[in-house]
């Protein structure tokens, strides 16, 4: 492995020419970004014959995505601010190195307008919408006049900001209580109070104020009708230079905590064919109405009585894309650079139809049973899952240093099945294969909800996580409990993935001979060290 210099571009991968000649395409692309979302972007350029550059921070230099890209910029020190914040050096880098386009990946610079222009501006293509479409759509009360504008659905409320605690308390009363006030600038959450009846209206209006002012630096907020226990059902589109705009189905996207996705799907069971066909028009719509091109997607509310409204749309492509990928078949990575390189996108809205099904578990360094405490540390093991449908998308390896710099999600476990039922079991199965040592992880977490009755009957909206995790996660043991369970946990994961007792893995079972090919185990006590070793509690 070559070490990349500072600040030098240095080559680490061989590059064989691409498969065939395709025009028009990148010959180098910029991943303006760190972890598994920049691998993803790297591996989609090596399918196309595109050389990729790839830029780090002073902790990332020895990052996965450092050495799989075909050259490395180093971009400054570990804080995003001072490195992957850093659109001025990333454009230097793209300059440098002789990339002709910058992907952004999502978090970091996807989303930033001014980003996308000096991008533009220094004669470089931006593999993403163009700046205006990330404008239209950064404004919440400036997205819903747009696309109410265009005949989508937004939940009733102003669509613009109110004045004050009279106007508020006067657009409550005619949508009903509870409402929700809303930061005109915000999205994701921050800045969201629920009213219940008018006597709270005025203090919480000043409250969400204030959090609005610190969070976006702009105090404007809006109202909205409050919605009970809605599902988070969001549409991906995808549309070229060339005028064509194209839905590629919903994912499912209720399982989440305090606005943080854990687990998403494709397709929901909520959505029906026609249901489908009505929401991908509605997006399609949103997203014409802001101009947009490339990969973006928009997120409605799907509510108890099957009706959806148009929350915001996000101008990136997102953490959840592979789900839709499986279902469909389609690489959005490879047709962001695709379209972004100015090509037609050749399929036809009929013949993009669901097949099977997709989910997708967040791996993250956090203790579940611990409130979501972020963990720190090296990653000392490492095992992957394999096998029939099963696809890794991660940004760690053993060794990797585990921080507090960066987003805590270390990787995306995902899954493929014809059926739910039969993709709840594969990713079950594929998360009991996963083995991270050093660090805690959210597995287990995601095993308790593969397990969950309600989770299996898709009985899931947005508050069902919040409401389920004392459930789901259950209590702490004390020290003495952890040794004895954990020796209890070594025989029965040994038992799950193999579907036999310990004692037959030891080899004196008529069914045993699969058991042999361990090899070693040939004593009751050597199944013992065996599965100590697996789960490295023992010697
Ligand atoms: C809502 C809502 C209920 N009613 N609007 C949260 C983040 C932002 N994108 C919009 N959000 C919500 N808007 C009305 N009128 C409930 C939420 C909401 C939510 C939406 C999607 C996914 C998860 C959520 C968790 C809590 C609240």
């Amino acid at each position: 492995m070559m070490l990349p210099a500072n600040g030098k571009a240095v080559s680490t991968q061989p590059q064989f020419p691409a498969p065939r000649s395709r025009f028009p395409m990148f010959s180098k692309v910029l991943v303006a970004n760190r972890g598994e979302i920049a691998l993803r972007v790297i591996r989609a350029c090596r399918e196309l014959g595109v050389r990729s550059v790839a830029v780090y921070s002073d902790a990332d230099a020895l990052a996965p995505h450092v050495r799989e890209a075909d050259a490395a910029v180093h971009i400054g020190p570990a804080p995003s601010s001072e490195s992957y914040l850093r659109g001025d050096r990333v454009v230097e880098a793209a300059k440098q190195t002789g990339a002709q386009a910058i992907h952004p990946g999502y978090g970091f610079l996807s989303e930033r307008e001014w980003f996308a222009r000096l991008v533009r501006d220094a004669g470089l293509v931006f593999v993403g919408p163009p700046a205006e479409a990330i404008a239209a759509m950064g404004s919440k009360t400036a997205a819903r006049q747009l696309v109410t504008a265009a005949g989508v659905p937004v939940v009733p409320g102003t669509t613009a900001a109110v004045a004050d605690a009279t106007e508020a308390a006067r657009v409550a009363d005619e949508f009903g209580y509870p409402v929700l006030l809303k930061a005109a600038a915000g999205g994701g959450g921050k800045g969201m109070r629920v009213v219940h009846e008018r006597a709270e209206l005025a203090a919480s209006l000043d409250a969400a104020r204030r959090e609005a002012r610190n969070a976006f630096g702009d105090d404007a907020v809006y109202v909205e009708k409050y919605i009970v226990g809605p599902r988070h059902i969001e549409i991906q589109v995808l549309g070229d230079h060339h005028g064509t705009m194209l839905s590629l189905g919903e994912r499912e996207c209720s399982v989440q905590r305090r606005h943080q996705k854990m687990i998403e799907e494709a397709p929901s069971v909520a959505v029906s064919p026609e249901l489908r066909g009505a929401m991908g028009e509605t997006a399609v719509r949103a997203a014409r109405a802001a101009g947009y091109v490339n990969a973006g997607t928009c997120e409605f509310l799907l509510d108890r009585d099957g009706r959806f409204y148009f929350l915001e749309m996000n101008t990136r492509l997102q953490v959840e894309h592979p789900v839709t990928e499986l279902v469909t078949g389609i690489d959005l990575v490879q047709w962001q650079l695709r379209v972004a390189a100015g090509e037609r996108l050749p399929f036809s809205q009929e013949s993009i139809v669901p097949r099977g099904w997709a989910i997708e578990c967040r791996i993250t360094s956090e203790d579940a049973a611990n409130g979501f405490l972020p963990s720190t540390g090296r990653v000392e093991y490492l095992h992957l899952p394999s096998g029939p449908g099963v696809r890794w998308d991660g940004g760690i390896e053993t060794g990797s240093e585990i921080g507090l710099h960066y987003d805590p999600m270390l990787a995306k476990l995902i899954v493929w099945a014809p059926t739910r039922d039969e993709a709840v079991a594969r990713m079950h199965r594929a998360l009991l294969e996963l083995t991270v040592h050093g660090i805690e992880t959210s597995r287990e977490f995601h095993l308790r909800v593969m397990e969950d009755e309600e989770f299996r009957r898709g009985a899931i909206e947005i508050q069902w996580l919040e409401r389920r995790l004392p459930r789901l996660v259950g209590e702490v043991p004390a020290d003495n409990e952890v040794r004895i369970a954990a020796v209890a946990a070594a025989v029965l994961a040994m038992r799950d993935r193999t579907g036999r007792s310990v004692a037959s893995a030891n080899g004196r079972n008529a069914d045993a001979s699969d058991g042999g090919s361990r090899g070693d185990a040939a004593t009751p006590t050597d199944g013992w060290k065996y599965v100590a070793r697996r789960e490295a509690i023992g010697e």
